[in-house]
């Protein structure tokens, strides 16, 4: 006999327990996912932050600059699998058991083994009973059938490892339907409804919002529908109100210790803040308008008195980010979004709003404001951005509309941070002749992006090109495209094709 017959056969035996092994892994963290849902007590979430931690930077960068969302699901389906297998092996006891033909043993340890595994990851025992009852679900499966068949050999038949992956199957199915496969909540996609007890400001400014957005077929309106969401998460932090406390440390006279209540105590402002993320593409879509309300961050650094010159954002999640204290006097302590409390996706309860700077520092879930005299490297600029300054000015060309034959219709956003935007240009074919576009009228605030619009007649294919002028009259700059590291630079660029009938 060949000796890889041999050893086939020596691996056989073991093949049917080790399919049943991952089967009870995936039934416990489908189990575990049943119990608590996408929140950081299912035993997923562990296995997604030691991904990330255990990425090297240059992968993290790929991942988010040229996979976008799906780097996010590769890294969320290898955490997956890690915790399938680490359950499957906690569960491997069991499987054996099955295999000697104890089905209760089995099934006890099978439930018992992943739900200590579980406990001892997310400290919770709904996540580890659901996580428990899954395995054992699998086992008593297995066991069943395995006995049904008095299996001569102890090995258990084909339909009993069948019956286990069935039953895996079977409570996933469960989970995905009852708990869904999105976020736990949902962030923004009714956002530019204005809820019905919304306050007097809210309903004025987002009505103004509303009739201020240029009718354009397919274009985003002032106040985004789908607010982009970026962070380091697969599974955000879920933070309430009433676990939530604001501490204001280190280089300054007096600390601070604020709950959300004492929070609500103090002066309130609704604000339009538009935010884009230093990862956004040249014409990427990372890039949105919301009315938020909160606390201005002045109000707060009032009462510690800073005596350094810098501060560092700390957050639930572990994400810190460092930047000059000047940047942060004018920001907000925003607890509300678009008239409703912000959502989980956007950093529930307390979010910083920086005005005029990249997304990355305005964290979210945040739990900390420090303040100190040195330069310090945060998340990010660990990792090689430079994203913690002001935001570079973008005309995004987001719509092409053909209305009839020999017409078309280009538009879409700017912004230029605290400059503003005094002028979109456009040059049809060559990058010679500038002609100003249409824009919306500016809504108050001093960090807002705007809409621009552009019609002309043209029958002929050609490239159209845009770019923005800010409130210092200075123009878009040219360079490197790639937003790695320090942002996109350059015009965006579309060929046009004007329907001729
Ligand atoms: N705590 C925390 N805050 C965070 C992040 C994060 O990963 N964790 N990501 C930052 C980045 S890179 C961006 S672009 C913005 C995005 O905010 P949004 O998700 O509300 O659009 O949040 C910032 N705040
Ligand atoms: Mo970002």
């Amino acid at each position: 006999m060949l000796p890889g017959g041999s050893l086939s056969d020596r691996v056989r035996p073991w093949l049917g327990p080790a399919l049943i092994a991952v089967a009870a892994g995936i039934a416990a963290l489908a189990g575990s996912f049943l119990a608590v849902g996408r929140q950081p007590a299912w035993v997923v979430a562990p296995f997604d932050a030691f991904v990330l931690a255990a990425s090297p930077d240059a992968l993290i960068r790929f991942a988010i600059t040229t996979l976008g969302e799906l780097g996010h699901q590769l890294a969320f389906a290898t955490a997956i699998a890690l915790a399938a297998t680490l359950l499957g092996i906690a569960a491997l006891p069991g499987v054996l058991a099955v295999r000697d033909g104890r089905w209760l043993t089995a099934v006890v340890l099978g439930a018992v083994l992943p739900g200590l595994a579980t406990i001892g990851l997310t400290a919770t025992a709904a996540s580890a009973i659901g996580a428990g009852a899954g395995a054992g679900l699998v086992l008593l499966v297995a066991g069943g059938l395995t006995r049904r068949t008095a299996d001569e050999s102890h090995s258990p038949a084909r339909r009993s490892v069948l019956g286990a992956l069935a039953t895996a199957v079977g409570v996933g199915a469960t989970g995905v339907l009852i708990r869904g496969t999105g976020p736990g909540v949902r962030a923004g996609a009714d956002g530019v409804s204005i809820p019905d007890d919304a306050r007097e400001p809210v309903r004025t400014l987002m009505t103004r919002a509303q009739r201020q957005s240029l009718d354009v077929d397919g274009l985003e309106p002032l106040v985004s529908t789908d607010f982009y969401e970026v962070d380091i998460n697969n599974v955000d932090p879920d933070v309430t109100a009433e676990d939530w406390s604001l501490s204001v440390t280190g280089a300054v006279k007096n600390e601070q210790e604020l709950d959300f209540a004492a929070l609500q105590e103090l002066p309130f402002e609704d604000r339009f803040v538009t935010l884009r993320c230093v990862g956004d593409g040249l014409n990427g879509d990372q890039m949105d308008n919301a009315l938020w309300g909160g606390v201005p961050v002045a109000e707060v650094l009032e009462m510690a008195e800073p005596e350094g010159d810098r501060v560092i954002l700390h957050a639930a999640d572990g994400y810190f980010n460092d930047f000059p204290l000047a940047a942060l006097e004018p920001g907000l302590l925003a607890y509300r979004m678009n008239g409703r409390p912000l959502p989980r996706g956007h950093g529930k309860p307390v979010r910083a709003l920086v005005p005029g700077h990249w997304g990355e520092v305005n964290v979210k879930w945040l739990t900390e404001i420090e303040v100190v005299d040195e330069d310090i490297q945060g998340y990010w600029e660990k990792r090689g951005w430079h994203g913690t300054g002001p935001v570079r000015t973008v005309a995004k060309l987001w719509q092409i509309n053909y209305p009839s034959p020999g017409r078309v219709e280009l538009a879409g956003h700017a912004y230029a941070g605290t400059r503003g935007i005094d002028a979109v240009e456009v040059s049809i074919g060559s990058n010679d002749e500038w002609q100003d576009a249409e824009l919306s009228a500016p809504l108050p605030g001093d960090d807002v992006w705007r809409q621009w619009r552009f019609t002309y007649e043209s029958e002929e294919s050609h490239l159209a090109t845009v770019r923005a002028v800010d409130g210092t009259g200075a123009v878009q700059e040219l360079g490197d495209m790639d937003p790695f590291p320090s942002g996109a630079k350059g015009w965006v660029s579309k060929p046009i094709e004007p329907k001729t009938s």
